[in-house]
């Protein structure tokens, strides 16, 4: 067991629970060409039943009236006979009936009877013989992946910017690879979730892509992804006619760009015929884009809009992540978090109609929490997407088992209140609030060629959670989750209970030991984005500011005193962020700029109340690897010692945030923690006190992470 199929293993149910299971006597594909999902249904079924309950069944494209499981098309299910109850499909979606030895499994589309048997699969594999009769629909039509991989110089591999699981599987040499197996094993595992389309390159891309080699490897890729329902799109560099097209200029008003760019869009509708739209990051993170040239983002949006246009459906998808990171940070009143709004409430109305803009969940970036982008409350006449992280660039980089639903629930519930309506965010990302025919989900995912995709076989329930709430938001964490347990580990109580425990533990643990009450993850914010460095997150461009000196601590972004930042929201919820009284504690240093003797609601005060959340946090962490224990035996060994070791690592590793933390904290505040744990590791053997043979003395960074520094 390496986690090469992940949740997809299909591993046989005990002999009576098979015995007891009527499974139907053959399947019936009714659509036909080889590279169809209906057709990828039909082959997967038998390999799931084959697995799941050692029958052989044999796989016809032939309507039958007898013992079977029919899979098709509405149209295909209809002109051959099969009948329908009153049902309301929309794009993608299913019905699937289950009745005795008769099975339908109906798609709106072909993808739909991919989803539908994936869903079918997914019973029978967790040994669940329900008879069921219903339709399901996803909650938006865009439910993308996101990869950061680098179409690095010939001679390198393949590199993955916050990727943590090897290179890539697309990439290497400057040219996308010749074997894609991976590539469909991962098509297969995104349409198992209903995932229907990926950006395959870095949002910092390298225009090389848009060679002639490359534009033939991307046809390659959209090859293998397409018998999975699965469509291809690339992210755009802005200055590409400049770099690649040796123009003078990449103004996006220029005849000369505009032909450039219609050229391209030409080519690879040529090698990608249903190309999935193109993604694209301007103006940000020192990437070009058309402010340079004095116009507006719209403008640079509508540029590719017009050059695909003419080519099917696909769509931009133009990034929010806009801001300057060489902003001052001693000018009191900047403040990074104001960048989107600033940048794109005036922009609503001036995106055509294929145009959508990715929003990050917070208006910073994937922090351990964060308000909503306020961003959300004001593209009415735009599509939204929100852009999540499945790779834990800040929280971890999957060597710590953090379980991220409970965190993107709370973005997904909240309650913008526009025009003092109901206004959750997922109802304004599926398209429903604001009446958008086109809305959804990005996530950064970043596989590589590790067998665990991810580095890590726990990180994969995130993958997994994320295609299910992208398909159905409201979907339970918890029942996520034990669905992903049992289909990956064994239905075993005490694995679905450990698993459960830890994970639903995590993400507060998680906030607890590296920055807690809104203070963001403290961790080396310009350099890796892994372990604490609370040093380096002010001073600098990137924005992430914690404004703690001496007494006081936490980012002023009140309207009357402070960045004006919670003027964003709707006037209900900007009443709510700009009175202390009414900011919620875990949000407090994130809106508000306090002493480190101010009360919270629980009557601690601050700084007592960051060394306690460090200490509970760790103590959390600490109990992990003693959890998994639990499973020994109860899993096959190779996965069960490396889940154990990365727990281990994270049980250490949290103790070096907590002390890291609490010691920059108490240096700084010069408060004593009321148990007098912070600053004093009795337990500690410190590295000066001990005689190194044959080593070199180097210089811890950060320095909190040296114990004796002080
Ligand atoms: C940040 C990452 C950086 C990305 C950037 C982005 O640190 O690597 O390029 O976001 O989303 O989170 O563009």
């Amino acid at each position: 067991e390496n986690g090469i199929d992940a949740w997809l293993r299909y591993a046989a149910l005990p002999c009576d629970v098979q015995k007891a299971a009527s499974i139907p006597a053959g399947i019936v594909a009714l659509n036909g060409s080889e590279t169809s999902p209906v057709f990828t249904a039909g082959q997967e079924l038998h390999k799931g039943i084959l697995g799941i309950h050692h029958k052989d069944l044999v796989v016809t494209n032939t309507p039958t009236n007898g013992s079977s499981i029919t899979i098709g098309t509405v149209d295909a299910f209809t002109s051959t006979g099969g009948a329908l109850p009153e049902i309301d499909l929309k794009g993608d979606g299913f019905w699937l009936s289950i009745k005795n030895d008769s099975v339908q499994i109906v798609g709106q589309n072909e993808r739909g009877a991919l989803y539908g048997t994936f869903q079918y699969l997914s019973m029978l594999a967790q040994g669940n013989f329900t008879e069921v009769a219903y339709e399901s629909n996803p909650s938006a039509p865009i439910r993308w992946v996101n990869q950061w991989d680098n179409m690095d110089d010939t001679g390198t591999h393949g590199s993955i910017e916050r990727g943590y699981a090897g290179p890539s599987i697309f990439f290497a040499d400057g040219l996308i690879v010749e074997d894609l197996t991976r590539v469909s094993q991962y098509a297969r595992l995104m349409a198992s979730i209903g995932l229907n389309g990926i950006i395959v390159n870095n949002v910092n891309a390298n225009v090389n892509l848009l060679n002639s080699t490359n534009m033939a490897g991307l046809g390659r890729i959209a090859d293998a992804m397409r018998p999975w329902g699965v469509r291809m799109g690339i992210s755009l560099n802005f200055d590409s006619p400049r770099t690649l097209g040796k123009l003078t200029t990449a103004d996006p008003l220029d005849e000369g760009v505009i032909q450039w760019w219609g050229d391209i869009a030409t080519d690879l509708h040529d090698h990608v015929p249903d190309f999935a739209g193109v993604l694209v990051k301007a103006n940000s993170e020192s990437q070009p884009g058309p402010l340079t040239y004095n116009r507006t983002l719209a403008d640079g949006a509508n540029l590719f809009a017009r050059a695909i246009k003419p080519h099917g459906d696909a769509i931009v998808m133009f990034r929010a992540f806009v801001y300057d990171n060489k902003i001052n940070q001693t000018n009191w009143k900047a403040d990074r978090a104001n960048a989107a709004v600033d940048f794109f409430r005036d922009l609503d109305g001036k995106f055509d109609d294929n145009v959508v803009v990715q929003i990050k969940y917070g208006p910073i970036d994937f922090q351990v929490r964060e308000p909503v982008s306020p961003l959300f409350g004001h593209l009415e006449q735009t599509g939204s997407v929100i852009e999540l992280q499945v790779t834990q660039e800040y929280l971890g980089q999957q060597c710590h088992l953090v379980y991220l639903p409970p965190l993107w629930k709370t973005i997904l519930n909240f309650d913008m209140k526009v025009d003092n309506k109901p206004s959750l965010v997922r109802d304004i990302v599926s398209g429903e609030r604001f009446n958008q025919k086109l809305a959804g989900y990005a996530a950064v995912v970043n596989v590589g060629t590790n067998t665990t995709w991810l580095g890590n076989h726990l990180a994969m329930s995130n993958f997994y959670a994320y295609g299910r709430l992208a398909w159905e938001p409201t979907s339970d964490d918890v029942s996520i989750l034990e669905d992903w347990t049992r289909l990956t580990f064994g239905s075993d109580r005490a694995i679905i209970d450990t698993i459960t425990k830890m994970s639903m533990e995590s993400w507060p643990a998680h906030e607890n030991y590296t920055g807690n009450l809104g203070i963001q993850s403290l961790t080396d914010i310009t350099g890796p984005h892994y372990g604490p460095k609370p040093q380096s997150q002010d001073g600098n461009g990137w924005g992430q500011w914690t404004r703690a000196d001496a007494n006081s601590i936490g980012m002023d972004r009140t309207v009357w005193n402070g960045t004006g930042y919670s003027g964003q929201y709707s006037s209900e919820v900007a009443a709510m962020y700009e009175d202390v009284e009414t900011t919620p504690d875990d949000l407090l240093l994130w809106f508000h700029h306090v002493p480190y003797t101010q009360k919270l609601k629980s009557g601690k005060t601050v700084i007592q109340h960051f060394y306690d959340a460090h200490y509970d946090g760790a103590a959390v962490a600490q109990t992990f690897p003693k959890q998994w224990e639990a499973v020994k035996g109860l899993i096959d060994t190779e996965r069960y010692d490396e889940v154990a070791f990365r727990l281990e690592y994270q049980a250490g590793h949290a103790l070096v945030w907590r002390d890291a933390i609490n010691d920059f904290y108490f240096n700084m505040s010069s408060i004593k923690d009321e148990q007098d744990r912070v600053g004093n590791h009795p337990w500690r053997i410190e590295a000066e006190d001990m005689e190194l043979d044959g080593y070199t003395v180097i210089q811890v960074d950060p320095f909190e992470t040296a114990s004796g520094f002080h």
